[in-house]
């Protein structure tokens, strides 16, 4: 499976808290994009892989629950902590649902947006992964 979970160090003090993430060092590509997706409801979103795109997804508020598929496994994974990422890699059909209702995801991206290295079609995407 191509993703991995990624722990932040938290830098606290007595004025909260604060994480900082950085190309190459915590987070391993080059920070190209950044989107949020927040004011969700309860309809799932995702349905898609990537044939290039990385991206690492943190729940800066709320949770949500991401399902997985590398077209042999599933996974899941919940978001619900600012101080954990979640690293996906090429070729990772996601489906992200369960939102709660303060959900607020921060995604950092390898590159531009692209809608050409999307595969948003189930039967083409284990296709390419078998
Ligand atoms: C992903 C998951 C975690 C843009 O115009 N620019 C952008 O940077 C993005 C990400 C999307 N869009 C457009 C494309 C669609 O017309 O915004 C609309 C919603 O995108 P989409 O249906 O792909 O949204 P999600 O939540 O299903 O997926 C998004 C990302 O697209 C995807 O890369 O991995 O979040």
């Amino acid at each position: 499976m191509n993703y991995k979970i990624l722990n932040f160090k938290i830098i606290g003090d007595g004025r909260g808290r604060l994480v900082s993430l950085e190309s190459f060092r915590n987070i391993p590509f080059d920070i190209k994009r950044v989107y949020y997706i927040y004011d969700t409801n309860t309809e799932p979103r995702g349905f898609h892989a990537h044939t290039k795109l990385e991206q690492v997804v943190v729940a800066l508020a709320g949770s949500c629950i991401f399902e997985l598929d590398d077209g042999k496994n599933k996974e899941i994974v919940e978001l619900n902590s600012p101080d954990i990422g979640l690293y996906i890699g090429v070729n990772m059909w996601r489906i992200m649902r369960e939102f709660s209702s303060d959900c607020r995801l921060m995604v950092l991206a390898s590159d531009y947006y692209d809608e050409n290295e999307y595969i948003r079609d189930y039967n083409n995407f284990i296709k390419i992964c078998t």
